[in-house]
C-alpha cells in the first residue's frame, strides 16, 4: 500500500473513542503507510449525542493522539459529519474500518464518499480488527464506569454537553433496563434516553399506594437500588416535598452516597396531592422563604460537588399564577437551588411558554426542568427552544403497562383460558432470554 511521495499525501482519520484499543492503533498505523495522518477528534458534546459520555474529555483525548508517533496532526471535529473538516483539509485519503458500511454510520460514510468525490479524494477501508470490540470493553468496564461518584456526576456533565436531557420514568429493575437500553434510529441518528426519573406517582402506584408521600424514603431507596443495580444512566429522584428540613439534610447525603444525581422537591405543604389533580385537590403552597430554607439546608449538607437540588415550582398547579412562580424561582435560586422545575397541567402549554420567557430574562443559565404530560403536543426540540433543559416523561411506562396487564387479565376471565391472549404476550422463550445471565 505504501505510496511514492507518501509524505506529501494526507490521511484523515476521525476518532470518537476514549478507550483506545489495538483496533484504533491498527487503523492509524495503516493510515500512516498512506501518508501524513491527521486525526479528527470528535468533541465531547458530539460524542454525548450518539453514545455514552466520554470518560476522558476532549483535551485529554487530544493529547493522547498527539503523542502517537504515527499521527502528524490532531484537529477538532465538532460534528458527527466529516463535511466541514474534509472540505477544509482536503485530505487525499479518509481511512476507516470497514465496520461502518452498514448500520447507523452508513449515512456518514455515504456523505464522506460524496465529499471526497468533489475533489478527487479516496476512501480506504481496512477490515475491522477481529477480536476487539469497543462495546465489549465498555461492558467489561461497567463496574468502573458505574461507581456512585461517576454516576452521580453524569447529569451535570450532560447538562454541559447536550442541548437538553431526555428523561424517562423508571420504577423497577425491568423498566430501568428499558430506559437504559432502548434505542431508535431516526434520520441517521441513534436516539435514546439520557436519564431516569424515579417518580413518586409511579413508584407508589406500582406498590398499590396513593401518591401522598406514603411510600417512605426507605422504600424509595429500595426502588432506586433495584434500578441502579442493572443500569448506568443518571437518576433524578422525585423527592415530593422533601419532608422536614431536619430529615432532608440526612436524605441528601444518603442519596449522594448512592450515586443519585439530583432530587427535585416541590414547594407544597400539608398532605401532598399529585399535581395533575391541579386545583381539583387541595394544593397548599409552602411559604417561599420556609421552602428556601429547606433548599439551602440541603445545599449546605451536601458533600459532593455534583449532586443537584432542584426546586419545583407548584404555583401554576395551585392556581397562584406566573408572577408567584417567578417570584419563588428568584427566592429559591438565591437560596442555592441548582435548577428549577416548573409544572403545569394546562394542555396548551401557554403558561409554561410565558413563564420560560420571563424566567430567562433574569436567569439565562439556570437549568429548567419540564414535565410535559399535559402539554404533550410540543416536541422536545420545541420545548428546548422555549428554554427547557431537562424534559421528563414522568409516567408513560406505568401508564402503558397497566392497561396492557388489565386487558390480559380481563380476556383470560372472559374466555376461561389464556389462548386468546397469546398475541398480546411475549413468548416464554422471549421472557427467558430477556435478561441474559452474567457470565
Ligand atoms: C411524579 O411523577 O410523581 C410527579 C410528576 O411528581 S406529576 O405526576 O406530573 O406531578
Ligand atoms: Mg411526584
Amino acid at each position: 500500500m505504501k505510496q511514492e511521495n507518501a509524505e506529501k499525501k494526507t490521511v484523515y482519520i476521525a476518532v470518537s473513542a476514549d478507550i483506545i484499543h489495538s483496533g484504533h492503533i491498527n487503523i492509524i498505523e495503516k493510515g500512516a503507510e498512506l501518508g501524513e495522518v491527521i486525526v479528527g477528534i470528535l468533541t465531547d458534546d458530539v460524542i454525548a449525542t450518539y453514545k455514552r459520555l466520554p470518560i476522558l474529555d476532549f483535551e485529554v483525548r487530544k493529547r493522547i493522539f498527539e503523542s502517537l508517533k504515527s499521527v502528524s496532526r490532531v484537529v477538532r471535529q465538532d460534528t458527527l459529519s466529516y463535511a466541514k473538516n474534509l472540505r477544509e483539509l482536503k485530505p487525499d485519503y479518509v481511512v476507516h474500518g470497514d465496520d461502518w458500511k452498514t448500520g447507523i454510520q452508513s449515512n456518514i460514510r455515504a456523505e464522506v464518499l460524496n465529499i471526497l468525490a468533489e475533489y478527487g479524494g479516496e476512501l480506504v477501508e481496512f477490515p475491522y480488527t477481529s477480536g476487539v470490540s469497543g462495546t465489549e470493553i465498555d461492558y467489561r468496564l461497567r463496574p468502573i464506569l458505574n461507581t456512585p461518584d461517576i454516576r452521580r456526576a453524569k447529569l451535570r456533565r450532560m447538562l454541559k454537553l447536550k442541548p437538553y436531557i431526555r428523561v424517562m420514568e423508571a420504577s423497577n429493575g425491568l423498566s430501568g433496563l428499558i430506559v437504559e437500553n432502548v434505542k431508535v434510529e431516526k434520520e441517521g441518528e441513534i436516539k435514546e434516553f439520557d436519564a431516569m426519573w424515579v417518580s413518586s406517582l409511579c413508584d407508589s402506584s406500582f406498590k398499590g399506594k396513593p401518591d401522598i408521600e406514603l411510600v417512605d424514603l426507605t422504600s424509595r431507596i429500595n426502588t432506586i437500588n433495584e434500578i441502579m443495580e442493572v443500569t448506568t444512566k443518571p437518576i433524578i429522584l422525585d423527592g415530593d416535598t422533601g419532608g422536614r428540613t431536619e430529615h432532608f439534610i440526612y436524605n441528601v447525603r444518603t442519596l449522594e452516597r448512592l450515586g443519585v444525581s439530583a432530587i427535585i422537591i416541590e414547594d407544597k405543604t400539608g398532605l401532598k396531592q399529585n399535581s395533575l389533580f391541579g386545583t381539583d385537590a387541595v394544593q397548599v403552597l409552602d411559604d417561599p422563604y420556609e421552602f428556601a430554607k429547606k433548599i439551602n439546608a440541603g445545599k449546605q449538607a451536601q458533600l459532593t460537588r455534583d449532586f443537584m437540588i432542584i426546586s419545583r415550582l407548584e404555583s401554576l398547579i395551585a392556581g397562584a399564577g406566573i408572577d408567584d412562580a417567578l417570584n419563588r424561582a428568584k427566592i429559591y435560586i438565591d437560596a442555592g437551588a441548582d435548577a428549577v422545575m416548573i409544572h403545569s397541567k394546562e394542555k396548551d402549554g401557554k403558561e409554561i411558554a410565558d413563564f420560560l420567557k420571563r424566567f430567562r430574562e433574569f436567569a439565562p443559565h439556570i437549568p429548567v426542568v419540564l414535565v410535559p404530560t399535559s402539554y404533550n403536543h410540543f416536541t422536545e426540540e420545541e420545548l428546548c427552544e422555549m428554554g427547557g433543559n431537562i424534559i421528563i416523561y414522568a409516567n408513560h411506562l406505568l401508564r402503558s403497562a397497566y392497561p396492557a396487564m388489565l386487558r390480559t387479565a380481563e380476556k383470560i376471565l372472559k374466555y376461561g383460558r389464556s389462548k386468546e391472549v397469546d398475541q398480546d404476550c411475549m413468548s416464554i422463550k422471549e421472557v427467558l432470554s430477556l435478561i441474559p445471565e452474567e457470565k
